[in-house]
């Protein structure tokens, strides 16, 4: 019924046919997360350094109204370019669908096309979750629904605290998503490796992820995993610098009112204007460790 909307490009199709490993990427990160170029090359980078670890790449978005996994060159180079791409989480999807635009797809809307496509693996820089004050705005991102339900593992470096962490972490343990720290017992914030939270465990390798991943979908114990992995050590930020930018941007957002699906962009803009290119060079440095993992996590996965 939904391979009308699907177009898997012939690598992707021709691995997963074969139950050879393949890692799912998001394209918000693309139009919305970094700067052109640097989002165009980061994203071609990515896509070399999942191949030099052993699985294919399938950079999803939404193009012209089709569901794409696995991007050409040019198609990335467009998303990338072109500004009136949308943001497109899991309520926007059918109606980017229906009137044939252009969708940047978020952690949610790329776990759901993945499975879709029947890809269990996915790697991305940072997950969405519970924003400051969702006891009383009630921002929480749909990412953290999308685990609780679609059968994707995601590789992130953790979360953001744009987001209140403990209340993200609340929210997951409710819903039954598990958070694994890999190589380390504390969740990482994302730019820097500590966040002052525990994770629920700690995984030391690629095997062993796979192992829970298939032993949870085995016993039909349905929603994905989040693999938190810290950012390499030597690119890790100031965190008296990082803070001290997320805080000035969570007021500014309060300020200004901002709601909705601008608010992750906003804040995560304003983060990346007040830290100047420092935060950038970081955010691509922990994308290529995360992808890394995510290969290698395919890799393991497809041998069970
Ligand atoms: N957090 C980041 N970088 C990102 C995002 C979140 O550190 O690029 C993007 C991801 O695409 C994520 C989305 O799925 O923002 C969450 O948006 P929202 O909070 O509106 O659900
Ligand atoms: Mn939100």
């Amino acid at each position: 019924m939904y391979e009308k909307y699907l177009e898997i490009n012939p690598e992707v199709k021709e691995a997963l046919a074969a139950g050879k490993a393949v890692v799912a990427l998001e394209s918000t990160i693309i139009s919305h997360g970094m700067p052109y170029p640097r989002n165009v090359e980061t994203a071609l980078a990515v896509e070399q350094i999942v191949r030099d670890n052993g699985a294919v790449p399938a950079t999803i978005a939404i193009i012209k109204g089709k569901l794409k996994v696995g991007l050409t060159p040019d198609e990335i180079e467009y998303l990338g370019s072109h500004h009136d791409v949308i943001k497109t989480s899991r309520r926007d999807i059918p109606f980017i669908l229906a009137k044939g635009l252009d969708g940047a797809t978020t952690v949610a809307s790329t776990m759901i096309i993945a499975d879709l496509a029947g890809i269990k693996v996915f790697a991305t820089g940072g997950i969405g979750g519970a924003h400051r004050g969702a006891q009383t705005t009630m921002d929480i991102s749909a990412d953290l629904q999308e685990l609780a339900h679609t059968n994707v593992a995601v590789v992130c470096a953790g979360a953001k605290s744009i987001l209140d962490i403990g209340l993200t972490l609340e929210y997951l343990e409710t819903q039954g998503v598990p958070v694994v720290g890999y190589g380390t017992s504390e969740l990482p914030a994302f730019y820097t490796s500590k966040s002052g939270y525990a994770v629920d465990y700690r995984i030391d390798t690629p095997k062993e992820v796979a192992e829970a991943m298939k032993a949870k979908w085995d016993l039909g114990l349905s929603g994905g995993i989040v693999v938190a992995n810290p950012i390499p050590h030597e690119f890790e930020m100031d965190p008296a610098v990082i803070n001290k930018a997320i805080e000035q941007a969570v007021r500014e957002s309060e300020e200004q009112g901002i709601k909705g699906k601008e608010s992750t962009p906003f804040l995560l803009g304003r983060v990346k204007e007040l830290t100047g290119g420092s935060s950038l060079d970081s955010n691509i440095q922990l994308v290529f460790s995360n992808v890394k993992v995510g290969a290698q996590i395919a890799v393991e996965f497809c041998k069970l």
